[in-house]
């Protein structure tokens, strides 16, 4: 089971369709979603912090949560070392690289402020870079 987190807009559902090979557009995610494999969660969870506790229990759920960036949003949103509050392990996911002036590096480095250690994996939901090898890495882990 594998759980999404990030900001707002961050492209979480639009992954996890990606994930899934399901090419529908993503809505906005407005509660909690348990699918067969997948946790979906709204951005907003990520952005006031009387929403944490709830994403730290339902982590408990998960194998693994992967913390998702946006490429084209670097903006600080999460406070720093967030992703020790989950008692999973957590993979950094920068998302949107295909879009214009998109910059990984500085996503990377949002990803090590909210704590979160190599290696990040670097995806586009829209042309579907870095999805294999996302998916090898879940597969290879058995979540
Ligand atoms: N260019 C580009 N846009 C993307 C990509 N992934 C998502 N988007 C766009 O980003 C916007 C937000 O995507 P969502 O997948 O709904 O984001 P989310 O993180 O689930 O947002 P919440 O449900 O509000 O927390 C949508 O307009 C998507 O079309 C991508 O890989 N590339
Ligand atoms: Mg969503």
């Amino acid at each position: 089971m594998i759980m999404l987190v990030g900001p707002v807009g961050a492209g979480k559902t639009s992954l996890i369709h990606a994930l899934k090979h399901d090419c529908r557009k993503a809505a906005k995610t407005s509660s909690i979603c348990f699918h067969d494999d997948t946790i979906d969660t709204p951005g907003e969870y990520a952005q006031m912090p009387r929403f944490y506790n709830a994403l730290a229990v339902t982590a408990t759920n998960a194998d693994i949560v992967l913390m998702v960036q946006d490429a084209t949003d670097l903006r600080i949103t999460l406070p720093p070392g967030f992703a020790a509050m989950f008692p999973r392990p957590v993979v950094g996911v920068v998302t949107k690289i295909d879009a214009p002036g998109a910059d990984q590096e500085k996503a990377k480095l949002r990803l090590r402020q909210a704590g979160i250690k190599e290696p990040f994996f670097c995806v586009s939901a829209y042309d579907g870079t870095g999805v294999a090898e996302l998916t090898a890495y879940l597969t290879g882990k058995e979540v």
